[in-house]
């Protein structure tokens, strides 16, 4: 069918944290395949599956050194192509994480390109942005501008033998292609396809918005090292990169592909999105900086008002959006905007969370473990982070003598939080592994499980079930128009989908006080939680026709 992922459920799986099948400790391709029935028995009709490419994991994953093989800890292409027939086999389509932004320092690219700085005999130099410093010295404040990169203070690392700079956005170990090379992304354009040609859906498309920079570099406007995304994001190259990546991949296949498109505003989205579009669909990172005061760790109270703003002006700017609550670079969305203080809390907020998100106009992406409401890891020591964000984060705030207030914010927004494993059930390493978990296991799982609440009629991963096969087998829901009803309650949100001469409205009580809705929803409640006469009882929702 054409346009597929307009009807689709998806559920992101972070491979390394789903199943481990051989007790490693890792998650792997066969304990996915294990779980695909669990996710048919969910209602998920399509899959984005973080990298699983050769990687040595300094970003777990996003620095791939071979596009074209599978990282050794997940198994090999065999198990690659059993995952994608077994998923074919059960209509659940597979969307690949597409990292071509940056590569891993290890790439056979990058160790060629470092090998000699002699373009003329050195075809592969040009595949990455290299540049002299202001001295060959290499010491910190000769880098060839002063940009930051999201990882590192300097987004510049020297290499000695050739005496100059090499740019990357992220880490050190990821350098950042040159896109501007037309060698580069012929090589980018014919890896693609040939996943295509090997069968799957789509793609994922990783920081797709940073790969245009500004040739000339320029610095950024700020004393020190500056984060400049006015110059590497939203480039103009970067709609003539996609569209010919669109003409030479996508066109004539029946694909799906999303761009991470990190800094989109509803200003320029159009522009990837609208007509002759370049993408399918993007993801805008709004919602995730809506309790955040500047950078991502200073915390702001989750504003209401400001979420319906988001909401609405997105539905405006756009026709199809991205519906998510979190992701693998997210904290747990129940411990982010539900109540945790309790487990009755836990849950009532976490199904109301869920009515309020995905039931608005757009595709869902479910994020592994939010339909268990899976909380926020209570980690304990700095030596249990994994995640390179977090623990460089930490060393710059160690440095600088501000460790508490760092390790708070790692607590409630650090990446990690998303990445313990999948908790299958209430025994030990949550189902996850017969080996020593990669990383923590969070305590809650005795109380949130796969096992448990398929068992548990009121548990949250039913509801998020029932929730999902409401969605999939009702057009109002997926194709219906979107707009918000203003209720004057301040803690209501509430919207309304209408499809010719059918619509339906949905409430959710974001406080913890009971409110009367009863004036405007006049009707049949369809799906509902906390929902009594014409009141939604603290966290309560209810979609009503
Ligand atoms: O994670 C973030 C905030 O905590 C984002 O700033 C994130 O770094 C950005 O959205 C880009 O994310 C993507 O590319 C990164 C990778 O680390 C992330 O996991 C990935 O989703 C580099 O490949
Ligand atoms: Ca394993």
């Amino acid at each position: 069918m054409k346009d597929w992922w307009k009807s689709c459920t998806f559920y992101q799986i972070y491979p390394r944290s789903f199943c481990d099948s051989n007790g490693d400790g890792i998650g792997d391709l066969r304990g996915i395949i294990s779980k695909l029935d669990y996710l048919s028995w969910l209602g998920v009709g399509a899959v984005w599956l973080c990298p699983v490419y050769k990687s040595p994991n300094a970003d777990m994953g996003y620095d791939i050194s071979d596009y074209e093989d599978i990282m050794e800890e997940f198994g090999n292409m065999a198990d690659f192509d059993e995952l994608l027939s077994e998923m074919h086999k059960r209509n659940i389509k597979l969307v690949m994480d597409l990292v071509v932004n940056h590569t891993s320092d290890e790439h056979e690219w990058f160790i060629k390109s470092k090998s000699s700085a002699d373009e003329k005999e050195n075809p592969y130099r040009d595949f990455y942005i290299w540049r002299d410093g202001k001295d060959k010295s290499g010491k910190p404040g000769t880098e060839p501008n002063n940009w930051a990169s999201f990882f590192t203070p300097s987004a510049w690392s020297f290499d000695e033998s050739s005496k100059q700079w090499y740019l990357h956005l992220f880490s050190e170990k990821q350098p950042d292609l040159n896109w501007e090379n037309e060698t580069v992304r012929d090589e980018v354009y014919s890896m693609i396809n040939r996943w295509f040609d090997k069968g799957v859906d789509g793609f994922r498309m990783d920081v797709i918005s940073c790969i245009a920079k500004d040739k000339r570099l320029p610095d950024g406007n700020g004393s020190g090292y500056t984060f400049s995304p006015e110059y590497f994001a939203f480039q103009p190259k970067l709609h003539d990169y996609l569209r010919e990546m669109r003409e030479k991949c996508f066109d004539g296949r029946n694909c799906m592909c999303v761009g991470e498109t990190t800094f989109v505003n509803t200003e320029n989205a159009g522009t990837l999105v609208g007509d002759g579009r370049e993408l399918d669909l993007l993801f805008q990172f709004d919602l995730m900086d809506i309790d955040s005061d500047g950078p991502k760790w200073n915390i702001k109270k989750f504003d209401l008002n400001r979420f319906k703003e988001i909401i609405s002006s997105w539905q405006k700017a756009i026709p199809w959006n991205t519906l998510f609550w979190s992701n693998h670079d997210q904290p747990r969305v129940v411990s982010r905007f539900g109540d945790t203080s309790t487990i009755e809390r836990r849950i009532i907020s976490a199904k109301m969370l869920a009515v309020a998100m995905y039931l608005i106009k757009g595709i869902p992406f479910i994020y592994q473990g939010e339909e268990l409401g899976m909380g926020n890891m209570p980690f304990s020591d700095p030596s249990e982070l994994r995640d390179i964000e977090s623990i460089n984060f930490l060393k710059g705030a160690d440095e600088k003598g501000e460790h508490d207030k760092a390790w708070q914010g790692i607590l409630a927004k650090g990446r990690d939080n998303a990445r313990t494993p999948m908790q299958w059930n209430g025994r030990e390493n949550a189902g996850f592994s017969a080996g020593t978990p990669w990383i923590r296991v969070n305590p809650d799982h005795k109380e949130f499980n796969a096992e448990d609440e398929m068992k548990d009629e009121s548990s949250v991963l039913n509801f998020y079930r029932k929730l999902i096969a409401f969605r999939n087998g009702n057009d109002v829901a997926k194709f219906g128009d979107f707009e918000l009803i203003e209720t004057g309650i301040p803690e209501v949100f509430s919207y309304r989908r209408a499809l010719g001469n059918k619509e339906l409205k949905v409430f959710c009580n974001f406080s913890d006080k009971t409110v009367n809705i009863s004036e405007y929803a006049k009707g049949r409640a369809v799906l509902s939680s906390e929902y009594e006469e014409g009141c939604l009882k603290a966290f309560g929702a209810a979609v009503i026709i």
